[in-house]
């Protein structure tokens, strides 16, 4: 019984609460007592291979993401901050890859990935044209994860954001270029050669 109680005591935050156990509906701060534990974070990797039906990570272009490359995502969100860390390795050398959280799975195309995840929807967009207004289409409204390689082809980028996802973000995709922020083409990256779908 000593034993039990004191990995009790050990466990938790939960001293005042003494022997016995706890009823949650007893917590009169039940938020405050959810806030101490972290949520798990969201973590999304793979290895970019040609696309197949279930492939989560999946290359269209392979002269510039070969086969074997690798992604790495984290996804933590914490009370109202968001961060989300992208590795990547086996990529080309010395290279920047633009890379965007998107809000729509990966499919056989790039195209299926679907638009950025805004924060503050931009009002204009729709799927197609997407939205290239820099007041929404922007590092603090979207989640630019763009990442630069080392001489071995890896890298790692990552974004904070003082928001959390309403919905959560079903893709990364890698672009060949740098994000561009000038008006009008503000958020894109050039052609989507790579794909990693973030959960289910
Ligand atoms: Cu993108």
């Amino acid at each position: 019984m000593r034993r039990t109680a004191a990995l009790v005591l050990a466990a938790t935050a939960l001293v005042a609460a003494g022997c016995g156990r706890t009823d949650p509906a007893d917590r009169p701060e039940s938020v405050a007592s959810g806030a101490l534990e972290a949520p798990r974070p969201i973590v999304a990797q793979g290895t970019f291979s040609r696309y197949s039906p279930g492939n989560k990570a999946i290359s269209y272009d392979s002269s510039l993401v070969p086969a074997g490359a690798e992604a790495h995502l984290v996804v933590a969100q914490i009370v109202d901050t968001t961060t989300v860390t992208l590795s990547v390795s086996k990529l080309l050398p010395n290279r920047t890859y633009g890379a965007h959280l998107h809000t729509k799975p990966c499919g056989a195309a790039g195209d299926a990935a679907g638009p950025h995840y805004q924060h503050r929807m931009d009002p204009a967009a729709s799927a197609s044209p997407p939205s290239v207004n820099p007041a929404y289409a922007n590092a603090q409204n979207e989640v630019w994860l763009d990442v630069t390689t080392d001489s071995q082809g890896d890298g790692t980028s990552k974004s904070t954001q003082m928001w959390v996802f309403s919905e959560t973000p079903k893709s990364l995709v890698l672009h060949a270029d740098k994000t561009q922020t000038m008006a009008g083409r503000a958020g894109t990256a050039g052609k989507r050669i790579a794909c990693l779908t973030v959960g289910a």
